[in-house]
């Protein structure tokens, strides 16, 4: 097997002090954060779309990247082994522990749908070979059907049936193929499901198509046993003008109305929160909170861009607090943080591909220290459950088991029963605290060793 990354050795630990440039200051994969190993806490995945699919082309211009397996003129099966070779020895130099892909990154598309499934399956052989050899396991999969200009309407929401069943029908070879990988989760991010222009468009119609699509997928689910999650990844906007899972609240609406919930979480990407008008922070504890979180795609927008700009997370103060919710919230069960995310188009050497990945990881693993502390010292949730404590006993408990009427109400207020006074909500202090713990958890010494 030819190596790729000749130029890298094997990143390792080295502590906060290295001078080495390629090294973990903070991701040390074994070290015990609340009675869990930090890898096991992060389930860190790389993605193999922006990674090894993407030559380092925009909208104004051509490839910029030194990735020979997608120059013209190769055989496209020899291409798609030779890039699966590179992505293997990426994934084993970075230490990380899952990856994520879609069909059409993995394996060339044929020229009819019996080609492309053949070629699926034969790459999918050879991605258990590589998973079997290295470790190396798959976070998630999921199927490209959006970026063919059958699509260009919609996959599962296309005016034409035919463009439903074809999604349909890729949909189940790339759900195989992620079941035959043990992948953890299934996703689906409706990347042409929404509209252009209003003027042509049904959207009661085209709800009711996403919801029969949804269930059929479901329901596959439970026919092949696939014991993963199912993941809805939400995004505002772009390619569409407007998308249907615009957010983790509408999805969670639309999940309601059409009676899935409980069958699909979602995958929360940092990037399509913030083009939501979210933070990051409240994507994740909406879902949290509603029972409905799955799995992050980790990466980060640019305040000035209006678009997904998938850059490398370097925000720990962002991902701490996402990173707290997720720990009081029990941590992932099947989901992880997947680097969703693309190098800058000038990032020419092939060592950059690491120094994005080794700086983010290491940036979720400060973030996991410092969530851990806060969730540690109780303070932040101490603020919470004290701001809301009337709602637990006398009139605030009666209120919500709905022994008062509005008319019950007016009753005891102009009685002069009631007289609330208004308190502080404390949003500086907590801010403080939440600073002074972004600073102090880094430098804190490792938990001992778990008792044998
Ligand atoms: C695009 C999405 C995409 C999904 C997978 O914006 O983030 O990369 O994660 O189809
Ligand atoms: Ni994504
Ligand atoms: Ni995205």
């Amino acid at each position: 097997m030819a190596e790729f990354f000749t130029d890298v050795a094997p990143i390792r630990f080295e502590g906060p002090d290295t001078d080495t440039d390629l090294a973990f200051r903070v991701y040390d994969p074994d070290r015990v954060v609340l009675g869990q190993r930090m890898a096991d806490h992060l389930r860190m995945a790389v993605c193999y779309w922006h990674s090894f699919h993407w030559p380092g082309s925009d909208v104004f211009g051509g490839g910029t990247f030194d990735r020979p397996w997608l120059e013209a003129g190769r055989d496209p099966m020899d291409a798609a082994r030779m890039k699966m070779d590179a992505a293997f020895e990426f994934f084993t130099k970075l230490g990380v522990t899952f990856f994520c892909f879609h069909d059409a990154d993995l394996a060339p598309t044929g020229d009819t749908f019996a080609e492309s499934k053949r070629n699926l399956e034969e790459l999918v052989d050879l991605a258990g070979q590589h998973m079997e050899r290295t470790g190396v396991q798959l976070l998630w999969g999921t199927s490209n059907a959006f970026s063919h200009p059958r699509f260009a309407a919609g996959a599962s929401t296309n005016p034409d049936p035919e463009v439903f069943a074809y999604a349909a029908a890729q949909v189940k070879n790339a759900m195989d193929a992620t079941h035959r990988l043990g992948g953890a989760n299934y996703v689906l991010w409706g990347g042409r499901e929404g509209y252009e222009t209003l003027l042509n468009t049904r959207m009661r119609q085209e709800a009711d198509q996403l919801a029969r699509f949804l269930t059929m997928v479901v329901e596959y689910k439970h026919a092949i046993g696939f014991e993963g999650a199912l993941l809805i990844e939400p995004k505002p906007q772009e390619p569409t003008k407007h998308q249907y899972d615009y957010d983790c609240a509408t999805v969670h609406g639309f999940l309601e109305r059409y009676d899935l919930v409980g069958e699909l979480l979602v995958n929360i990407e940092v990037n399509h929160a913030t083009l939501a008008g979210h933070s990051f922070h409240h994507e994740v504890a909406y879902a949290v909170d509603h029972g409905i979180f799955g799995s992050i795609d980790a990466n980060r927008g640019d305040p000035q861009n209006g678009w997904d700009t998938d850059q490398f997370p370097n925000s720990v103060e962002e991902m701490s607090l996402a990173l707290y919710e997720i720990l009081r919230g029990g941590g992932f069960t099947t989901g992880g943080f997947n680097f969703d995310t693309k190098l800058r188009r000038q990032s020419l050497d092939r060592a950059d591909l690491f120094h994005g990945h080794v700086g983010a990881m290491d940036t979720l693993a400060q973030s996991l220290l410092v969530a851990a502390s806060l969730l540690e010292d109780a303070e932040l949730e101490a603020a919470r459950d004290a701001r809301y404590a009337g709602w637990g006993e006398g009139l605030g408990a009666q209120i919500l088991d709905g022994k008062h009427s509005l008319a019950d109400l007016e009753e005891q207020v102009a009685s002069g029963g009631l007289d609330p006074q208004p308190v502080s909500g404390g949003q500086e202090r907590l801010e403080n605290l939440v600073n002074r713990t972004l600073w102090r958890a880094v430098s804190a010494p490792p938990d001992p060793p778990p008792a044998a």
